[in-house]
């Protein structure tokens, strides 16, 4: 079992205010994976003035230097991968192979981004008689959320490390093992003191404080429109930024074309990596109605290839993070049965032979409807919908009719169109076909939230911009 019982603040690992603790839940298992300490308003205090402390020196510590400090990182990083990796199945259910492959790919994607865009950033630019200035913004609180825990610590610690802010990270109570041991890793690159700052606990405790604390002057969120919310209301108080990636409900729009089948396919396996826990699954797949049929059988075999298990055998899904996400999804499937659904695979319940952790069948509804609660909701489950639409105008219109706007896909042979169709969907991130960038903006529209991570969109959001005026005298 493991224990974490000491917070990392300015520069060292330091006794928590108060004895308190929380366990964490193995999902695999439901046996209590850890223990780790529990944060309160004495340790948030203290971890923000040691970052307020460090922010004069670090904000105006060279580039040069913070591109070596990052490389230091990215050093230390390589070293760990296998612990993170481990933590990251233990506390949250991802299967080995997505744990250390594709999370920490990502993690180490973020890395190298950000050094390759400091390393060519433009701090100051004259514009007339005025130079314009990129400054650090301050002290930043990172509350980060447990589906992808170190993928979203990264996209926020990275860009603040990058422009010269210093930190206080919060990270999700079910998944806090991977943040200490990245408080290690920090630690041992030579991170200076003060400036990364890891307090545990949870959101009405150590999140609420780092929200209204004076002297924070930025939170970036990811999480929950509900928390969200709160953490915008809490800030307001003391006029604080606030950036938020917050749910979805995107779209997989599928063009009528010989890639139909394949598209299907690699849509309903696509979403349901990490067990459909990822704010940018695209959980809504549109198909020309008159296809529907060939979507259903095609879908079908798909779901059935997802192999559901105990997330340290070679399985595609582990369970989800908790049983309150599994109520949350069970309540959900049932709802779209309730709702009049064509169920094409899985259903409530657990799959045959898992009696013990939070394991969902992969599941796949047909001819949804865009007013049912399952093409409204973000489920955060492997669980796929499947719309008819009649044309392209109909399918742009069942897009975007949606309260979020995170991230979309458009699935197909025809680029012009795909690009096309691409361009009318209101949503921070549209792939083609799936792609990637880590240098695109990735954020939401409407309820998913404000500002945008990844990429130099990220360092913006860290950054204040001044103008000093009349720089060069008028002549
Ligand atoms: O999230 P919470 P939950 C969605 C997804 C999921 C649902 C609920 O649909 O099913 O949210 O998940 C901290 N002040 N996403 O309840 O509570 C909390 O401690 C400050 C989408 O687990 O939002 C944790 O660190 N902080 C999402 C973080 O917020 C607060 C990822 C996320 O927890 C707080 C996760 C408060 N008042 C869930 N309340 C995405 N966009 O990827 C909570 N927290």
């Amino acid at each position: 079992m493991r224990e974490y019982l000491k917070f990392y603040i300015d520069g060292q690992w330091v006794d928590p205010a108060s004895s308190a603790t929380f366990e964490v839940i193995n999902p695999a298992t439901e046996q209590v994976a850890g223990r780790v300490a529990l944060g309160s308003a004495a340790d948030v205090d203290r971890a923000v003035a040691a970052a307020r402390r460090a922010f004069p020196a670090y904000a105006s510590s060279s580039v040069a230097d913070r591109v070596d400090l990052l490389h230091a990182i990215e050093g230390e990083f390589t070293k760990r991968r296998a612990d993170l990796g481990a933590a990251l199945t233990e506390e949250m259910g991802a299967p080995t192979a997505l744990a250390n492959g594709f999370q920490l790919d990502l993690v180490a994607g973020h890395l190298a981004e950000a050094i390759s865009i400091l390393e060519n950033f433009a701090f100051s630019e004259q514009r007339g008689q005025t130079l314009l200035i990129k400054e650090p913004i301050g002290v930043c609180g990172l509350i980060a959320p447990w589906n992808w825990p170190l993928n979203q610590i990264a996209v926020k610690l990275f860009p603040a490390l990058a422009t010269g802010c210093t930190t206080v990270l919060k990270p999700s109570e079910q998944s806090p093992f991977n943040a200490q041991i990245l408080a290690e890793t920090l630690d041992a690159a030579g991170v200076p003191a003060g400036v990364f700052n890891l307090v545990q606990g949870d959101g009405p405790g150590v999140g609420t404080q780092l929200s209204v604390h004076p002297d924070v002057d930025m939170i970036s969120f990811t999480g929950s429109t509900r928390a969200g919310v709160e953490i915008a209301r809490n800030a307001a108080a003391t006029v604080k930024r606030v950036t938020q990636e917050l749910g979805g409900k995107g779209a997989d729009l599928v063009l009528d074309d010989d890639a139909f089948a394949d598209n299907v396919a690699g849509g309903v396996t696509g979403m349901m990596m990490n067990s459909g826990q990822t704010c940018s699954a695209t959980t809504r797949m549109l198909v020309p109605a008159h296809r529907m049929a060939e979507a259903i059988e095609v879908a079908r075999a798909a779901a059935e290839q997802v192999t559901v298990g105990d997330p340290a055998e070679d399985v595609t899904i582990g369970p989800v993070v908790s049983q309150a996400q599994f109520d949350k999804i069970q309540a959900l499937i049932q709802k779209g049965i309730d709702e009049g659904a064509t169920l094409v695979s899985g259903g409530t319940g657990r799959p045959d032979g898992l009696e013990r952790g939070f394991y969902v069948k992969p599941t796949v509804f047909a001819n949804v409807t865009n007013d049912m609660t399952i093409a409204r909701e973000e489920i955060f489950g492997p669980v796929q919908s499947i719309l008819g639409y009649t044309d392209l105008d109909d399918a742009v219109a069942i897009a975007n009719d949606t309260e979020y706007g995170l991230a979309s896909n458009v699935s197909g042979a025809d680029l012009d169109t795909a690009r096309a169709v691409a361009a009318r969907i209101r949503s921070g991130w549209v792939s083609i076909n799936g792609a990637v960038d880590f240098g695109a903006p990735f954020g939401g529209y409407r309820r998913s939230g404000n500002g945008r991570e990844w990429g130099a969109y990220g360092f913006e959001e860290y950054l204040e911009v001044k103008g000093i005026l009349g720089y060069e005298p008028e002549v």
